[in-house]
């Protein structure tokens, strides 16, 4: 009998990043194809189920139902980050510009950093030829992803993502176990 998961999990970063298009991947909705761009109001939460098994050594395998939250990029929406970040359990970074590198780095404080998520409840997708050189996202795992050239590579990127997210809530439950033995 496998475990079920219901992670939340952000996709974050800049207008026009890509991070709709990736989360419609990820999701495997049908709209991801290139064409007009449709900023995202708000946040968009797409809901899906999948299987994996965890990331450490206890290999448990898990059926994850995600909640993956789209969110905009736009800095109007700012009111809503609190909601966006609340109960979260892992964020996903994307950009696909150098310039970009200092927004993702305020992302990254905010929605990793002062949430208390560990480096290992982030990755960094970028797209097209960025190399982070950032000190800050040091510990990040970055991939560098082309979904229409190798799609099969971001799919393996998220899953194992997914796995450290699984292997990572695992431990918490078994803490508050502890817990509730100790107390
Ligand atoms: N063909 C293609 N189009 C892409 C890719 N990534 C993003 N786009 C397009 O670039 C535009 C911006 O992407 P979007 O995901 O909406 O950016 P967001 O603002 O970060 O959500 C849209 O028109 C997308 O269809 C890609 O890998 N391939
Ligand atoms: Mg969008």
């Amino acid at each position: 009998m496998s475990v079920v998961f219901k992670p939340k999990i952000l996709v974050v970063g800049p207008c026009e990043a890509g991070k709709s298009y990736i989360s419609n991947f990820i999701a495997e909705a049908t709209e991801s194809r290139g064409g007009e761009y449709h900023p995202t109001q708000g946040v968009r939460i797409l809901e899906f189920e999948c299987y994996g098994e965890s990331a450490d050594e206890t290999k448990k395998s898990f059926k994850a139902e995600v909640e993956l939250w789209d969110c905009s990029g736009n800095r109007k929406y700012e009111s809503c980050w609190p909601a966006f970040w609340h109960g979260s359990n892992g964020v996903i970074l994307v950009y696909r510009k150098r310039s970009e590198e200092q927004a993702v780095e305020q992302w990254y404080d905010l929605f990793v950093a002062r949430q208390h998520l560990k480096d290992s409840q982030c990755i960094i997708f970028t797209q097209g030829d960025v190399s982070p050189s950032s000190q800050k996202l040091n510990g990040v795992h970055n991939v560098s992803i082309n979904i229409e050239k190798d799609p099969e590579e971001a799919r393996v990127a998220f899953n194992s993502f997914l796995a450290s997210l699984f292997a990572n809530w695992q431990s918490t439950q078994i803490d508050e176990e502890d817990g509730i033995i100790s107390a």
